[in-house]
Order: C-alpha cells, then structure tokens, then sequence
C-alpha cells in the first residue's frame, strides 16, 4: 500500500489498484471514499452545501505492523495494511465504529458500474436513528430499510421507501454518537443489524462508496454537524410559521373567500390558504381556469385582505400540448427528459400524458425559476408547493421513470438510476430561487413532499397522504422527529389525516400535536368531509382554537428556535434519545420530545385516553398548565383532559409569548410576555426578534436577546443582555414568574429595590411590567 498526502487528505492505493481517500474535512468529519479502476473522477455532490467551508484538521501519521494511524485533533482512523479495514477511535481510543467486512463491490451486470458495499460492526450495545422519512419506530436496530423516493398514497406503518430518501443514519453505543452519512443517490439499502445480528452494511446500486463520518460524542452534535455540511434553509417569513389551512380544493374563487371569511368569524387564526391542482386550467402548471379564478391576482389580493398569503401547488409534469406555452418553451428549448434511445419520457399524471423536465439541468432549472417567478408577480403568491416530485407517474410499473431516463446531473449525463432520488430536490430547488430578487424582498414559503439529503436548504416539507387514523398520529411524531434528525426541521404532517375523515377526538389530538410542529397545516383529500376546524363540534373547535392561539402565542419561541437551527443547525424537535442520550431509558422511547431548548412534549394518541404515561428526562422541570415541578429521570402519569396535552417546560426557561393574534402582522404588538419557569441554578434562554419578513435581517438588523436565571430556595434572580439593533415595536416587558416558591420580601428590578405594589401576587406567580429599554435584571428575595 502506497499513501499520498494532499492537506488534510490521503489516498491509500491498494495492490489491487483500489484508492481509499480518507479526507479530514473538519476537526469531526471525515470523507471517506472508495475509487475503484474506472471510478469517476469528477466527483460531485448535490447534498453537500456550497457554503460549507472544509476548515481541514492537523492530522499526524503514523504506523505500527498493523496499521497506519490517522491521528486528527478529534478522531483517528486506523487503517488495516492487509485488508484496508477501517476503525474510528476518539481520542481516548474508544471505537466509534468500525468495518466488519468494509468496503466490497460487486458488478452490476444488468447496468455496468458496481454494487457498491459497505460492511460494519454492530458495536455492543448499539442503537440506529435517522434515515429521512422512514415509518418505523424511531429506533432502527434490526431493520433494513431502502432509499428510493416513492409516492405512496396512504402509506402503512413500516412500509418502506416513500417520498424521501435521506441516506444518513446516526449510531450511539456506550454513551458515544457518531453519523454516517452515505452520499451516494442511486437506489440504496441500510441494513442495522436485521440479516445478521451483528453487521450494519449499506450499499447503492451504482455510484460509488462514499460516505461522511461525523464524530459526536452527543447526538445533538451529530446531527448539527451533518447539517452544516448538508446545509440549512433560510430563517422563513414568521407568517410561514403560523397556522395554515388546506384541502384538496378549495375552488372556485367565491369558496376560497369563503373558508377564509369563516376562519376570521370563528377566530382561529390562520395566516395561509392553499390551492391545490383544481385552481389550473387543465391542470397545466402556471395557468389558471379562467371560468373557476376569472381574476387570479384579484383572488390573492382579497385574501391579503384579509390576512392571508397564498400558497399554489405545482407539479413538475408539463401537459404534452402544442398549444400550452410551457410546453411550447420547453419543446423549443429541448429542456424535457429523454428516454435513452431518444424519445421523450412520456408520462401520465393529473394533466394526462406530460413531459417532465430535467431539473438537473442548470439551464432548466433557471427556466424554471422564471417561470415560478412570472407566475408569483402575475398573482402575488406568497408560497409554491410543490408536489409529485419524486417524480410521481400513474399507470406505469414502478410509479416513477423508467430507468433508462437521460439526465445532465450538472454536466455528469447518467441515468434515471442516479438522478431519481434529487429530482424533486432540484425541482424545489429552482422553485426556491424564484423569490431571489431584491426588488421582491420577500421571504418565501416553498414546500416539497420529494427530498434527498440538502433538501432542507431549499424547502419545507409535510409527510404525504397519511390517513385520519391514531396510528397515523403516532406515525406523524415519529416522522417529524425522524426528519429532524435527519436535518430536516421545518415539516409538518396533514393535520387530522389526509385520506379519511378523522373523529372530532382525533382531529384535536393531532392539533395538539401539531401545535409543536414546525410546519403547521390542516390538509385533507376533501373525499371524506369537511376538514376545517370547525367540521367538528363546539367542543373541538373550541380546543382547536385554543391551541392554535397558543402556537400564535409562542411564535417568538417557534422563531427563535428556527434562529438556533439556521445559525447552529441545532435541529428544532429532539426526540428524548438526543435530549439524554446517556439515559438508557430513552433509546426507545418515540411519543416524548423536545421542541427547542425548554418544550418537552407528549402527544396523547389513543382514543378515550384522559391521562397518559410521560417519560420525564432527568433535570427539574414544570408542568406548563398546573405549574407543579416535576423531577425526571422517571415514568409518571400526567392529567390529559381534551383541552390538554402533558407539556413541560424547563426549570429556568424565559418562554417569550406574543399576544394572540389572528395572523401575523395583524397588530403591533405593544408588549411582550415573558413566561419565566423558576427553578434551576443557571438556565440560559434566547430570544431571536427581526422584522419578520424581507431580508434587513442579514444587514444585522436583528436583536438576539439572552435570559440567564438563577433560582435558589428563598431568592431568584433574571438577567438581560440584548445584542442587535432592530426596534421591537414594544415597550414594554411584562415579566411573568410562575411557580414562585415563596413570596418575596423584597424586589429589584434594575438593581433597583421597588416597592411590594408595583408587583402581582397570585397563585404562586409574580407579575411585573418593566420597560424594554431599561430593562435588564429582576431580583427576588424572600
Ligand atoms: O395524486 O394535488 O400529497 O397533498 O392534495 C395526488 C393533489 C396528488 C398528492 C399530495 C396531496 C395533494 C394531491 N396530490
């Protein structure tokens, strides 16, 4: 064996002419990756995002009879000199993983290239999460599961693949986490330990074996560093965290005024309404039926005047119509995909037959991006959902391409095989690109159901055609933590169930759920019924409400915690294995998590149920509607009445609440709530605040605000330190302490002592009005 040094890069060439190129990108992330004879060069990457910058690491060689030793400043990877099996050390020496058999191909007969396989140790002991939109229990040892993005109408639990298809998994064993992450986007197969007990191997049916370590030890930081190298979406207008409302349609015009004009009687706030294909003439993506929206920009209008942004669906299937100026461009410009011998991909979908075009071509997508963006500035639509994209066909083998679909990958030309798992990617991609335009200056909504790894930069993204069952509540936690862990946070699932029509009960439980998510839509087929919140009875419609209002209240935290995920790639729903990893109790335990730094919640998920079991994690917290303190590391039986879900909040935690409001921006606010959990010795809190739309943010016009509290038996003490120069339109604070042990004696607010009347007193809670710009401390003493 023969080793090359490039930087913080070295080639290994074998005897049998096999090159492994083990690249430090950072202090902990490897590249790991197998050239074989005829392995392309050009290597190239839609997952990993451009601004990721590779910082490298100081990396000393040595060897021993054995092994040569890759010693960076945080892993070392051993490589065995017969059989080029690798090990990942920390520094202490303790295994991260390692090969069993390692890498080993095969050819792939039908198609030339290789099978490309990868062989691992199932280390004691071991634990498998991640993997994108799998349906299965959160914790995925003994299972195997596929990647190959599928539409899958009504998909069942433990069906496997659908939508999306995110090659990334983490391990943890011994306390240690670490990721791998398989960049390889034809059809791929994970296995964690179900063939043999104690073997983990992935392999892809062409492409080569190239995979990213990323070194932990915690979980949290795992998936934060695949994230950065995956890359984050922009911060999102806030309304685009607000409540939506969906079905499949509301059309014509005068219904959609009317949903929207019922969501304003009822008062349940909602900030976006959708049209699905019904909307388009002919379903003829960038049309509209002129007989259903005589006045497409008039329809948008009358809802912003009410509130509302628009979001409009569009597929990628183009109607094979020589009339139809998408499809005349697309003809003219030779921009639709070909099968290999030549002829276009014709496929049935919702228009009839269509021709798709080739979002791996560059000039494509920026054709694309034009064409999104005239319809956006024709109309004034504030969101694009885009559908199908995995690509979905009707009434073809497979439900997708064919193979032999031609496709320029960026100037890489390949098959179908490599590019079907990105093609939605890119498709949302150049959808995405629409709203870069400063004159615009708008954030956008952008969702897709079709995503690979990165897909996250780009878009949202809900979960598919779920059905109104209670498994599919229990399958949409498990989905929404899965694909935050998997880099993706900003999803969501059909509240209440897209197929079927859910019970009153299960309509609100999953509102309730729902609440934490940070996609927030009601979405229905309409075959079943009516799915607004107010389908349901008084009783419904009222906790509905109630919740929604809550979200609307917690909006300043939501955005927050969408700041920490787009500036620390700190993921925004945790399940309760990355809050505690080193707690064995929460390796498997899939119904609890967390939301931000300070929620913890649990979803009730069964019918009839007034009270549900939680697994409380270790540390103090404070049941958010009773105000008791609760200490984990235990089982205990939490009160669930149909007006409550079990919610936590950490001891410490500063929770910011807005008012509520019927939609975002729907009035200035004057003065902001601070919910303030006592307890804990030092808990540090943020407040992230901006204008909430448009882009004066990235000229640092923003405010990041810092709440550090300290609480003993007999005093508690809050501190401010605001950064950032954008102006709230508050003035003031009012300061709300829940859960106050005693009643204080004396009080400080500035370091200022104040007298006894200038607070409340009730049930354990202090209430203080203290003005934005002085603020800076309160201190209580018993
Ligand atoms: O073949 O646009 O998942 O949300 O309402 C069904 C109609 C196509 C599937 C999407 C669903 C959407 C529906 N679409």
């Amino acid at each position: 064996m023969s080793i090359a040094q490039e930087e913080s890069r070295f080639s290994l060439i074998t005897s049998e002419g096999c090159t492994l190129e083990l690249t430090f990108l950072t202090e902990n992330i490897v590249q790991v990756r197998y050239l074989v004879e005829e392995s392309e060069s050009n290597h190239f990457s839609y997952a990993i995002d451009s601004r990721f910058t590779a910082s490298g690491d100081v990396v000393q060689t040595t060897e021993n009879q054995i092994s040569y030793l890759f010693q960076g400043t945080q892993i070392c990877v051993e490589v065995n000199k017969e059989n080029c099996g690798i090990r990942i050390l920390n520094l202490n020496e303790e295994v991260y993983c390692e090969d069993e058999r390692g890498f080993h191909w095969e050819e792939h007969e039908t198609f030339g290239g290789h099978i490309v396989k990868m062989g691992k140790v199932v280390q004691e002991g071991e634990h498998y999460y991640g993997m994108g939109d799998k349906t299965m229990h959160l914790n995925l040892r003994g299972r195997r599961v596929t990647n190959w993005a599928m539409d899958v109408y009504g998909f069942k639990k433990e069906e496997d693949p659908i939508y999306k298809a995110i090659p990334f998994y983490l391990g943890v064993h011994h306390g240690r986490a670490y990721g791998i992450f398989f960049d390889n986007t034809f059809r791929s197969h994970f296995d964690f330990g179900s063939e043999r007990r104690s073997v983990t191997s992935f392999w892809a049916e062409g492409g080569e074996m190239n995979y990213y370590f990323v070194a932990g030890p915690e979980m949290v930081d795992v998936v934060r560093r695949y994230t950065s190298l995956t890359g984050v979406p922009e911060l999102p207008p806030m309304w685009a965290l607000g409540y939506q409302q969906s079905k499949w349609s509301y059309s014509p015009h005068d219904k959609v005024i009317e949903v929207a004009s019922k969501l304003r009687e009822h008062e349940i706030p909602c900030d976006a309404i959708y049209l699905d294909i019904d909307y388009m003439h002919g379903f003829r993506c960038f049309t509209w039926d002129q007989s259903k929206f005589p006045d497409p920009a008039d329809t948008v209008q009358q809802l912003k005047n009410r509130g509302f942004k628009t979001v409009a669906i569009v597929d990628p299937g183009i109607k094979v119509d020589p009339e139809y100026f998408v499809f005349q461009e697309g003809m003219e410009q030779n921009y639709f995909c070909r099968r290999a011998d030549g002829p276009y991909m014709k496929g049935k979908v919702w228009p009839g037959d269509c021709y798709f075009p080739d979002f791996t071509h560059p000039r494509v997508r920026k054709w694309w991006t034009g064409l999104c963006r005239d319809f956006i500035e024709k109309t004034g639509i504030r969101g694009i959902w885009n559908d199908m994209n995995e690509p979905a066909l009707f009434e073809i083998e497979g439900k997708t391409f064919p193979d032999d679909v031609r496709h320029d990958f960026d100037g890489n030309p390949c098959s179908h095989r490599k590019a079907h798992n990105v093609y939605g990617m890119q498709m949302v991609r150049a959808t995405s690109k629409a709203w870069k335009k400063p004159t615009l200056n708008q954030r956008p909504l952008v969702i897709t159901r079709s995503a690979y790894a990165g897909t996250q930069r780009y878009a949202a993204s809900w979960t598919g055609d779920n059905i109104a069952s209670w498994e599919h509540l229990w399958l949409a936690t498990m989905h929404c933590q899965r694909l935050s862990v998997t880099g993706f946070s900003f999803v969501g699932t059909d509240i209440g169930g897209f197929i079927d029509h859910p019970s009153p009960e299960l309509y609100v439980r999953w509102m309730q759920l729902a609440t934490f998510h940070p996609f927030f839509r009601t979405h229905s087929s309409g075959d079943h019924g009516e799915q607004e919140p107010w389908s349901f009875g008084e009783e419904a419609l009222r906790v509905s409400r109630d919740f929604i209002e809550l979200r609307y209240r917690l909006l300043p935290y939501m955005y927050s915690v969408f700041y920490q995920y787009v500036t620390r790639f700190t993921p925004m729903i945790r399940p309760l294995s990355m809050v505690d990893q080193h707690d064995p109790d929460t390796l498997y335990r899939v119904d609890e998590f967390m939301l931000g730094d300070h929620l913890l919640l649990c979803p009730v998920l069964e019918p009839n149920a007034r009270s549900r079991y939680v697994y409380i994690p270790r540390g103090k917290w404070l049941n958010y509607w009773t105000n008791e303190t609760v200490e984990g590391g235990k089982e205990i039986l939490v009160e669930a009445p149909l007006e409550q879900i079990p919610l936590f909040v950490r001891q410490g935690a500063v929770i910011p609440f807005f008012p509520v409001m019927q939609f975002v921006g729907e009035k200035s606010i004057d003065q902001l709530t601070l919910l303030v959990f006592f307890g804990g010795e030092k808990t540090v809190s943020e407040l992230y605040e901006d204008s909430g739309d448009g882009y004066e943010y990235q000229k640092g016009v923003y405010n990041l605000k810092t709440f550090k509290t300290f609480s003993t038996e007999d005093t508690f003490k809050l501190q401010l330190k605001t950064s950032g120069h954008y102006e709230p339109t508050y003035s003031t604070y009012q300061i709300l302490v829940k859960g106050l042990p005693f009643i204080p004696s004396k009080i400080w607010l500035n370091e200022m002592l104040i007298s006894a009347d200038e607070v409340f007193i009730e049930n354990q809670s202090l209430t203080i009005l203290a003005e934005r710009n002085t603020f800076n401390s309160l201190r209580l003493e018993k």
